[in-house]
């Protein structure tokens, strides 16, 4: 008997069937395998003897996660927005963009396989991250519990970094028309000619590759990328490290930047400020805000707090929003 063919729906679809599910579930008309009818997980309880997965064959499993990768890399190969680092800063940018436009394709390329950057601890390993205000009000926007006290009145703490780092991933994962490429490096920035740019360059997409493979350009034979075409690119790689400050290094190694400032000392209260102020277009067509800046303004590092990675957040999406809707036909090429 041949295999049965796995006929990919799309994600919609399988958003709907679920929710027919969870409807022919609660009034007892979904059959299962084993002749029970679950309605909810309690009643597996106690009944585990008879308890059985429906059948699969292993080629269903690898035709549901091929066709949906590969729809999504056909799909994002020409992105609205590309946002290259999933840290506080990019997934707050993204949360903006998707929720502000949901008509725009915006993908997410983040080198590690799990995305969050530095934003699931606060400082020295501790759990509890620190909020000044009015980054609290961000915290409302995604419905994240913080406290609040009356002898602290200029911060919030939130009780641990993973539940605003989850949460916020989740919200942003939420949205139908944001993809997150994790375990995926930008080794490369895509450029076009721009004579009226201070920079020679406006950039227009970026070069990516799996992370493991990006990791082993020196010790394996050429292994040549992949592309995606976006007229925005929004960097926040953070600050510099091993796969830190990535596009505004490129820059400077393209020539396209003379150089960076560097990342300055400790001093909370000018950092945040210079940070969420300071987030912008630097070059046509790339956007950096979070860590990544304090490299090329080099503004100060704020340590353990991360109001100003949220607020660059919202800034970068604004800024991304006046550069798509002033600049749409240059972005085009
Ligand atoms: O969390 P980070 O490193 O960066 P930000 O700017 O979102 O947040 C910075 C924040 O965590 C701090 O550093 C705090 C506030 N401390 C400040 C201080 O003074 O010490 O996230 C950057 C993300 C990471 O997940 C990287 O894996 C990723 O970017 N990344 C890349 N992804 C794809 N391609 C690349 N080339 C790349 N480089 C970095």
């Amino acid at each position: 008997m041949s295999p049965p063919v796995a006929l990919y729906s799309n994600p919609v679809d399988v958003v709907v069937d679920l929710a027919k599910k969870e409807l022919a579930t609660k009034n007892g008309t979904l059959p299962t395998v084993d002749g029970t009818t679950y309605k909810t997980v309690e009643d597996m309880q106690g009944n585990w003897e008879n308890f059985k997965f429906a059948p699969i064959r292993e080629s269903q499993v690898s035709r549901a996660m091929t066709r949906a990768y590969f729809k999504d890399l056909d799909t994002y190969a020409e992105s609205d927005i590309v946002i290259v680092g999933a840290g506080s800063c990019g997934l707050s940018t993204a949360y903006m963009l998707a929720k502000t436009r949901p008509d725009l394709k915006i993908a997410i390329i983040e080198a590690s396989v799990s995305p969050g950057g530095g934003a699931w601890l606060g400082g020295q390993l501790f759990s509890t991250m620190v909020l000044r205000k009015p980054a609290h009000l961000f915290l409302d926007s995604i419905n994240i519990p913080y406290t609040s006290t009356p002898e602290n009145p200029n911060y919030v703490t939130v009780k641990h970094a993973a539940l605003f780092t989850s949460t916020l991933l989740s919200r942003v994962l939420s949205f139908p028309n944001i993809k997150l490429f994790n375990a995926t490096c930008v080794e490369d920035l895509i450029t076009r000619p721009s004579p009226s740019s201070p920079s020679g360059i406006r950039v227009a997409g970026v070069v990516t590759n799996w992370t493991l493979v990006t990791m082993h350009h020196d010790d394996q034979s050429c292994m040549d990328p992949n592309t995606i075409n976006a007229p925005i690119i929004i960097s926040t790689t953070g600050h510099d490290g091993p796969f830190g400050a990535f596009s505004v290094k490129r820059l400077v190694s393209m020539g396209a930047t003379e150089k960076l400032a560097g990342m300055r000392g400790l001093d909370m209260n000018s950092a945040e400020d210079a940070i969420v102020k300071g987030t912008r277009e630097i070059v046509p067509g790339l956007i950096v805000g979070g860590m990544e800046l304090a490299e090329v303004d080099g503004a100060n590092r704020m340590g353990p707090t991360f109001g100003a990675m949220v607020l660059s957040g919202v800034k970068a999406a604004e800024e991304a929003l006046r550069v798509f809707e002033t600049r749409k036909g240059e972005c085009e090429e």
